[in-house]
């Protein structure tokens, strides 16, 4: 069985597997996903000008998705991809359709505040984020509540976070910058892309 945690956090589910995948296992599918996912620089249009997301990112799956208002055409599940997605299914009891994987390529590389509540993600959305690499700070904030304090926690090689229920209707979450020099990080977040 998998070692799980709980975060405490309000209007929200949101579990820890710290160690979901074995080291060995963990630095195989590093070396692998580096190597055969098509990792693509987007950008995205923010007051009038096109900037570069300050991170690699690629979408494979079975339906396309729209995710900072870019329209995400998936490629076609790699088998490694594959395999990691049915070992996530296992544990959270749940099904997914699509990956959404970014790459920090240094600290300067990041994610910003942001809930994943789109339409296509259904009411309750079950996401499942799979971290290698690198150990990044990962913290959420209430939408609405600020007597709630904020919460974060350190995704590091091999771990799963697992997010559902009402959690993306009332948190945000990011991935900060930050000023230590830091290895190279791959997340994968499983999503099920309905109509
Ligand atoms: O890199 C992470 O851990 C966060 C990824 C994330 O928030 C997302 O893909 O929506």
């Amino acid at each position: 069985m998998h070692q799980q945690q709980e975060l405490n956090l309000p209007d929200a589910e949101v579990y820890f597997f710290p160690q979901f995948l074995s080291k060995e296992e963990s630095d195989l599918y590093f070396v692998m996903l580096m190597k055969e996912v098509n990792w693509q620089q987007e950008s995205i249009k923010m007051f009038g000008r096109q900037l570069s997301m300050p991170r690699l990112t690629a979408w494979y799956g079975d339906k396309s998705y729209t995710y900072s208002g870019l329209q995400n055409k998936p490629q076609p599940w790699l088998p490694v991809l594959l395999e990691l997605k049915k070992r996530v299914e296992v544990v959270s009891g749940q099904k997914y359709n699509s990956v959404l994987l970014n790459l920090y390529r240094s600290g300067q590389d990041s994610m910003g505040w942001h809930a994943d509540d789109e339409a296509e993600l259904g009411q309750e959305p079950s996401i499942a984020s799979l971290s290698f690499g690198a150990e990044r700070k990962f913290s959420f904030k209430h939408k609405s509540r600020k007597d709630l304090k904020g919460q974060s926690i350190t995704l590091h090689h091999g771990s799963l976070l697992l997010m559902q229920g009402q959690t993306q209707h009332h948190w945000l979450h990011h991935v900060p910058k930050t000023t230590r020099t830091v290895e190279p990080r791959i997340n994968l977040t499983f999503r099920m892309v309905v109509e």
